[in-house]
């Protein structure tokens, strides 16, 4: 594992898209339905207990939270969606902000979606797919929770997601993850390192962010 994942730290919380870090680097998004496994997701492929606050009430997670990997990369835990009890005026909000950071940060070089093994492909998880489509965004998704299954039936149901996404035409990658028996951590950090562009580190022009200007926002 490249060692700086392990040296991740929190930046800030953004209830908004004009609070978040400057807009340079690259940055990498981790979305899906609340309680589907993002924020623990993020702590295991760090590994650190407890970088993104996990939490078993649904809709925990609802501001941008940015962790930094090094001056050039983010990882961001966004919001949860299709949380039931989030009012309507909520969801529009929440739908506004996604659209904006999806279509507008130029920074974001990457989405990894994470979908509960036994909750794939809902109407969400769909539109987020078709948002990441039409802002061409490298997609990578995570069945997460594949340890609540027997292997054989987390592999039928990746492979039953594999083929609805290519009926589909979706270009994406997608594997099975578990945050407690800690599967999938290699794959996930080869996907990271390529879109960080690990290797090319010349190919990163924006100019470095001075991060102890930016921790000053109580952590989540
Ligand atoms: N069995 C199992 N439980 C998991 C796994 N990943 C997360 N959980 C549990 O699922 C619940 C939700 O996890 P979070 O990581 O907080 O989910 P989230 O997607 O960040 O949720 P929001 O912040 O509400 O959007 C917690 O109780 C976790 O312990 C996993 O791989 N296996
Ligand atoms: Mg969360």
């Amino acid at each position: 594992m490249n060692p700086l994942y392990h040296r991740a730290a929190f930046i800030c919380s953004a209830p908004q898209l004009k609070d978040a870090p400057p807009d340079q680097g690259r940055e990498i998004a981790f979305a899906g339905r609340s309680n589907a496994g993002k924020s623990s997701a993020i702590n295991t492929l760090v590994q650190q207990t407890a970088l993104a606050r996990v939490s078993k009430t649904p809709g925990r997670t609802q501001l941008l939270n940015f962790f930094a990997i090094d001056e050039q990369r983010k990882l961001v835990d966004l919001p949860g969606y299709g949380y039931a009890k989030v009012p309507e005026a909520m969801r529009r909000q929440w739908r506004q902000m996604m659209e904006n950071y999806l279509q507008n940060r130029k920074a974001l070089c990457g989405i990894v979606l994470v979908m509960d093994i036994r909750h794939p492909l809902t109407d969400f998880d769909w539109q987020m797919v078709s948002w990441c489509e039409h802002s061409r965004l490298p997609l990578h998704i995570l069945l997460t929770k594949s340890d609540k299954l027997k292997y054989g039936a987390a592999k039928t149901t990746l492979l039953q997601v594999q083929r609805e996404l290519s009926r589909a035409n979706i270009v994406v990658t997608l594997q099975l993850f578990s945050a407690l028996d800690k599967i999938g951590i290699a794959d996930v950090h080869q996907i990271l390192d390529q879109w960080f562009g690990f290797g090319d580190v010349a190919d990163v022009s924006s100019e470095p962010v001075e991060f102890d200007k930016l921790a000053t926002v109580t952590p989540p």
